[in-house]
């Protein structure tokens, strides 16, 4: 579109014959979806997007996890574009800098807990994990213990697409292509007490202290002098918004802090507010050495990602590293500090962490409570404003339905024809929506979740899987 009250430039067939033609989308199969067509998105305001039919969606996913301060937020359209005119772009790589990208370090450094005083920046999160599986293995290196190469992370973990994101992820499809995991790089299973605690009957507690407790295993395995560094995302969230007992987490730093492990919090998704806190980290007690950031800092405006480096490591890099031989031609992007300071001063003005922790993130607990009750709802989770629903054929037992079903999809096929988003994964239906959300429109959100949740509900009861 020209502006958004002006007619589309082409119609939606016609951006779908060209989407076909020429663009491969991430995650795809790409012949099917050149089958169906895919939806246009064509503009946005605060939760809301509209598509080239016209149609409004609820966008209980922040776009992908990203849009923290909503859409249509004019401070960081005209940072970007004062910016833009100002100095589109210089690099940080020969002794230079550019003031955004020095405003937004000292920024990041006083909203981060006080370990954090200094930033390594990049693209995007994977970049940033990249970066992560660089800078501790050089740390071990430039301490005399260059043997110190493996990173410990967990089964069903997202972590990005690049190869280092996608070894320290924990998806076996990721795996599958590609000759992944790299080398260097292990697993160990994931605090989920649906999937494994539940089974073995021990309550919630019990089982984090047990999942944490695989981290030691794994360390006595290898060799405690062989392990560089522990990653692992607060909240887990591609993997299904997978909340870990409050046990979990003070039990994996007392590991780490025992065996001087370091203890890397990806953050791409939990920060910036979406937990309540600042960082994910703040919200289940841990004391991370590093941590992964990108989405959140630009509420998705702009491209942007990195790592907070802690005292402990930036010490030793600074004091004695020498040169660190990593960089992207985007690290500290001009345009993107602009927009992301724009970003996080408006997270400040609007208090947007305390209104996740003190109104709406309660308010939402309140809501899923409710939707636990739903004949398909075994379990119902939130932390701040991320919600997990597992979906079950009986709810009494906890039996799920078999896989091929792939009822989830079922499921958000309902969302998806009721104006709203919400991800399945596997039969975990998932929502993380902008920060500014209000108490009414949490109601609105609740209401189309139970409507496709009926809707659901009578598909299964008039095909017979309930049985
Ligand atoms: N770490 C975490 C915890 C993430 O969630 C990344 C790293 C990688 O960030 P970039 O910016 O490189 O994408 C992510 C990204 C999904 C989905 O299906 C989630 C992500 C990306 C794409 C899809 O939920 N998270």
């Amino acid at each position: 579109m020209n502006t958004v009250t002006e007619k589309p430039l082409r119609s939606t067939q016609q951006w779908q014959a060209a989407d076909a033609a020429h663009f491969l989308h991430p995650f795809t199969d790409f012949q099917s979806l050149a089958k169906k067509g895919s939806r246009i998105i064509t503009r946005a305001d605060n939760i809301y997007l509209w598509d080239s039919e016209g149609h409004k969606i609820l966008d209980a996913m922040s776009g992908l996890w990203c849009v923290n301060v909503g859409y249509g937020q004019r401070a960081l359209v005209d940072a970007a574009s004062r910016q833009m005119a100002e100095l589109p772009f210089y690099n940080a790589f020969f002794q230079t800098a550019t003031p955004p990208a020095i405003e937004l370090a000292e920024l990041l450094a006083s909203v981060t807990p006080p370990q954090f005083q200094h930033v390594f920046f990049s693209g995007s999160g994977s970049e940033g994990n990249d970066t992560v599986v660089r800078m501790v293995r050089r740390y071990w290196d430039v301490l005399g213990q260059p043997q110190r190469q493996v990173v410990i992370s967990r089964i069903n973990a997202y972590h990005g697409s690049t190869m280092a994101g996608a070894s320290l992820g924990g998806m076996s499809g990721m795996h599958a292509q590609g000759g992944l995991p790299i080398p260097g790089i292990t697993h160990i299973e994931q605090p989920h007490w649906w999937e494994h605690g539940r089974k073995l009957g021990l309550d919630r507690e019990g089982f984090g202290l047990m999942a944490a407790g695989w981290l030691e295993q794994k360390i006595l395995e290898i060799g405690a002098d062989k392990v560089a560094a522990f990653i692992g995302e607060p909240v887990q969230g591609a993997g299904g918004v997978i909340v870990p007992p409050d046990s979990y987490w003070p039990e994996i730093q007392r590991i780490c802090d025992k065996y001087g492990i370091l203890l890397v919090s990806d953050e791409v998704i939990c920060g910036f507010g979406r937990t309540g806190q600042w960082f994910g980290c703040e919200t289940v007690g841990s004391r991370p050495d590093l941590m992964t950031f990108a989405k959140g800092v630009t509420s998705g405006y702009v491209p942007l990602g990195g790592v907070m480096v802690g005292e402990r490591v930036a010490k030793v890099l600074i004091e004695q590293g020498g040169e660190f031989a990593h960089g992207y031609t985007y690290s500290g992007h001009p345009v993107a500090c602009a927009v992301a300071l724009a970003n996080i001063r408006l997270i400040q003005q609007l208090k947007l962490v305390e209104h996740v922790r003190d109104d709406v993130g309660p308010y939402l607990a309140e809501q899923f409570r409710g939707l636990a009750e739903h004949p398909l709802v075994g379990e119902a989770q939130t932390c701040g404003l991320m919600g997990a629903l597992q979906l079950v054929k009986d709810k009494a037992s906890g039996t799920p339905f078999p896989a091929e079903l792939e009822f989830g999809m079922v499921c958000r096929g309902h969302c998806f024809a009721n104006g709203l988003i919400m991800r399945a994964v596997g039969d975990r239906m998932i929502i993380a929506p902008p920060l500014v959300i209000t108490r009414a429109q949490v109601d609105e959100m609740v209401a189309l979740i139970r409507r496709c949740l009926d809707l659901a509900l009578a598909d299964a009861q008039r095909a017979g899987w309930l049985a």
